[in-house]
């Protein structure tokens, strides 16, 4: 058959099945965008709605930038791709260069892929065969984190924590461990990194490591601040411990900073924030600012040296994706490296971030809020439920939404992380608009 003319047909939404939507409530009632620039979204019929969530967290440097666009259309008329197996394009070179030079301590070394799932599942490939190169291929076993979210692949899925990215899908990895999360009810209402419990839950780890002994423990994945599942900062202390545990044991670490990496968290990642280098580190989101779909591990010089021990003419490591280091990828990453160097984004949010806590907590004593939560330039806000878990969060993010800001909500927790081009009025206008949704919704 040929392809159908590209003339779309009216009100059919049922071709495409959306993901992470309830796809017959939506169609029934669409929420759609059709433009955007800066910090605004616009619907098809002209309505503008304040981006209170940088897209899906990934919009760092503010929509339609001309820089970025520049050089994507500059790469699609040089070439438009070339393979990195076995060869390779110039632009895929500058920019691990640059990225290695952006990144603390000796995280010298990138891989790419094109999400934040693929990044996941590739740090996690990369944890097992750094091992197995090594002679310690026992260290088969991976320990995640209740609540945390790794992205959709199986390995991303096995190591997270959230039930319903789980329950559907069978039997998923074997030899995974989870660690307790993170969120502590005496640390209510905590301002940035919360006070207590760091050590003990991180010490968790020890007993995972007392059951199944160390040689047989290949990595740990975290999210240095848990991003999906309502945004849940570590307690003081608990990354550095976490560390201390792997080195102990031979562990491999990885932080996986899809959303905290590029700035949001007020330094260009959570690694350089808490002064904790992982092992591996997963990204995507932010390296690209969106526009062309993007994902990478970086990997210290130890586990790059682990996997270049065989024969020079064997391959190194049998991974990797048609798309990899894809060079329009590579044009808009390098593009949005110098914006955030230039508009120095990544100070900018840390400058905002106290600005931004005030706002958010000054939530506090409305309806129904249960727990307020923000590290960088985020947060998170729990609900009480009305009935169902999640009823109440979607009515809030569909209220929000119909007043013109876009939220994100999990169950009854809604979280916001703006563009880092925010400015305080517009600050002060999600704010506002957050605070009369949550009103309406008691
Ligand atoms: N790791 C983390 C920490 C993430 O937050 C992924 C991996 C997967 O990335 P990809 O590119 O495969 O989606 C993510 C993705 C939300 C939300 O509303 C968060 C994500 C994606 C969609 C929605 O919290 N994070």
């Amino acid at each position: 058959m040929t392809p159908p003319d590209s003339v779309p047909i009216a009100n059919n939404m049922d071709a495409f099945l959306m993901p992470f939507t309830a796809n017959r409530q939506f169609k029934k009632n669409p929420r759609l965008l059709a433009r955007a620039k800066g910090v605004h979204y616009w619907t098809p019929e002209g309505r503008r709605v304040i981006d209170g969530t940088a897209g899906l967290w990934c919009v760092n440097a503010g929509h339609g930038r001309e820089e970025i666009k520049a050089a994507i259309a500059q790469q699609l008329e040089e070439m438009d791709y070339a393979p990195s197996f076995q060869m390779g394009h110039p632009k895929s070179f500058e920019l691990a260069a640059r990225h290695a030079a952006l990144l603390p301590g000796d995280l010298n070394h990138a891989f790419y892929c094109n999400s934040g799932s693929e990044a996941v599942d590739s740090a996690l490939k990369i944890a097992l065969a750094y091992h197995r190169a090594n002679g310690q291929g026992t260290r088969t076993r991976f320990v995640g984190r209740e609540r945390g979210y790794h992205g959709v692949g199986f390995g991303g899925i096995s190591v997270g924590g959230m039930v319903n990215n789980r329950k559907w899908f069978g039997a998923m990895l074997p030899g995974v461990d989870h660690l307790p999360h993170t969120h502590l009810p005496q640390n209510a209402f905590s301002r940035g990194e919360p006070e207590h419990g760091g050590i003990e839950l991180a010490n968790a780890l020890e007993g995972i490591v007392g059951l199944h002994d160390a040689s047989n423990i290949a990595a740990v994945i975290v999210e240095p601040c848990a991003g999906s599942t309502g945004y849940l900062p570590p307690p003081k202390g608990y990354l550095k411990r976490l560390r201390e545990i792997c080195d102990k044991h031979g562990i491999l670490l990885i932080f996986d900073e899809v959303i905290t990496g590029f700035g949001r968290l007020g330094a260009s990642f959570a690694a350089e924030k808490f002064g904790v280098i992982p092992d591996l580190m997963t990204v995507a989101k932010g390296i690209s600012n969106a526009t062309v779909p993007m994902g990478g591990v970086f990997v210290r010089k130890h586990v790059f040296e682990g996997l270049m021990q065989g024969p020079e003419n064997a391959v190194d490591l049998f991974h990797g994706y048609t798309y990899s280091a894809h060079p329009l990828a590579c044009a808009a990453a390098s593009a949005v490296l110098d914006i955030y160097k230039d508009e120095a984004l990544f100070q900018r949010s840390a400058e905002l971030s106290s600005y931004w806590e005030e706002g958010v907590h000054s939530l506090k004593d409305l309806p129904n809020v249960t727990d307020i939560r923000n590290l960088g330039l985020a947060c998170g806000i729990d609900l009480a439920p009305e009935g169902a878990v999640g009823t109440r969060g979607y009515k809030a993010f569909v209220k929000a939404f119909d007043l013109g800001l876009m939220m994100r909500q999990s169950g009854d927790a809604l979280a916001m992380s703006p563009p880092l081009i925010i400015e305080k009025k517009q600050i002060d206008e999600i704010i506002d608009i957050a605070g009369q949704a949550i009103k309406a919704v008691a």
